[in-house]
This record gives structure tokens, C-alpha cells and sequence, in this order.
């Protein structure tokens, strides 16, 4: 190895340790990234949403591969909570921040139901999916009604 990939190499390894906070080069980006984070996870919950309640026709493996998808991403949007912006209005309430403590609670129930509605999609068995699309749903209104505006 040269010394130029060498030092190119402990670069690359050095940006992946750039705290969370760190990570975004402007404040829009950190909402950007937290918005369309939480599109992506509601667009694939929405699909197995909808099979759970006879909207859509049941398909075991969309279920699976959606609901797979909306676990992963459900880790993703809380690294664009750091920010606080006040010229801009956001559906975001000053409260996540003056309650980080319960919003996080929040944020990690909603991943570990959503983590339980991977298991169920992966199990195939529709009843098993409709009480954990329940409880999803459950997690995402419970921290809608208390931290994001009408
Ligand atoms: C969705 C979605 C939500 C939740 C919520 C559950 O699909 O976009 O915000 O489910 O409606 O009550």
C-alpha cells in the first residue's frame, strides 16, 4: 500500500466516526434527512398497512420486503433531531426538545413494535401482522398527538 492510500484510507475510516451532531452541513439538511427518513419508513408501512386492513391485496413477500424496509429504516431519522430551527415552521414541536427524554422513549417504542411487525411479515401469517400493524400504529399516533403540530 502507498503512503497516499494509506493516509487516503484512514481518512475514510475517520469519517465514520464524525459524531451524529457533526454529520450535516446545514440545519436544512438535518430536517431534510429526518423528513424523508420518515417518508420512507410510513411508505413501506403504509403497504403492509394496508394489506393488514383489506386495502390491498395480501402478498406475503411485499409484506416481508416492505416491512423489512421500515424496520431498517426506522433507526435512521432520530440523527436529524438534534436540530432546533426557529425561521422555518416546522410539523416538529419545540416539545421534542424541551422533552427529548420522552420523545426518544417514543422513537424507541416505535422501532421495537416495528421491529416485532418485521418478525410477523417474515412469518407470512396475516393475523400475526395485523395486531403488530396495530401496534406500529399505536406508537406513531401516541407520538404524533403529543409532539407534531396539526
Ligand atoms: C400511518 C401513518 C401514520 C400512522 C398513523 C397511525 O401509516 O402515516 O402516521 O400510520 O396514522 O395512527
Amino acid at each position: 500500500m502507498t503512503k497516499f492510500s494509506a493516509v487516503l484510507l484512514a481518512a475514510i475510516g475517520a469519517s465514520f466516526v464524525v459524531p451524529a451532531s457533526a454529520q450535516f452541513a446545514k440545519p436544512e439538511d438535518a430536517i431534510k434527512y429526518r423528513k424523508n427518513a420518515l417518508f420512507v419508513m410510513q411508505q413501506n408501512f403504509g403497504r403492509v398497512a394496508a394489506m393488514a386492513g383489506g386495502k390491498a391485496p395480501f402478498d406475503a413477500k411485499v409484506a416481508a420486503d416492505s416491512a423489512a424496509v421500515a424496520e431498517f429504516v426506522s433507526n435512521l431519522p432520530w440523527k436529524g433531531m438534534g436540530q432546533v430551527l426557529t425561521k422555518v415552521t416546522l410539523k416538529a414541536k419545540p416539545e421534542i426538545w424541551a422533552k427529548k427524554t420522552k420523545f426518544d422513549d417514543e422513537a424507541r417504542k416505535m422501532q421495537a413494535e416495528m421491529a416485532k411487525l418485521s418478525v410477523a411479515a417474515k412469518s407470512g401469517n396475516i393475523d400475526s401482522i395485523k395486531v403488530a400493524v396495530n401496534a406500529v400504529g399505536g406508537t406513531c399516533k401516541s407520538c404524533h398527538d403529543d409532539f407534531r403540530a396539526k
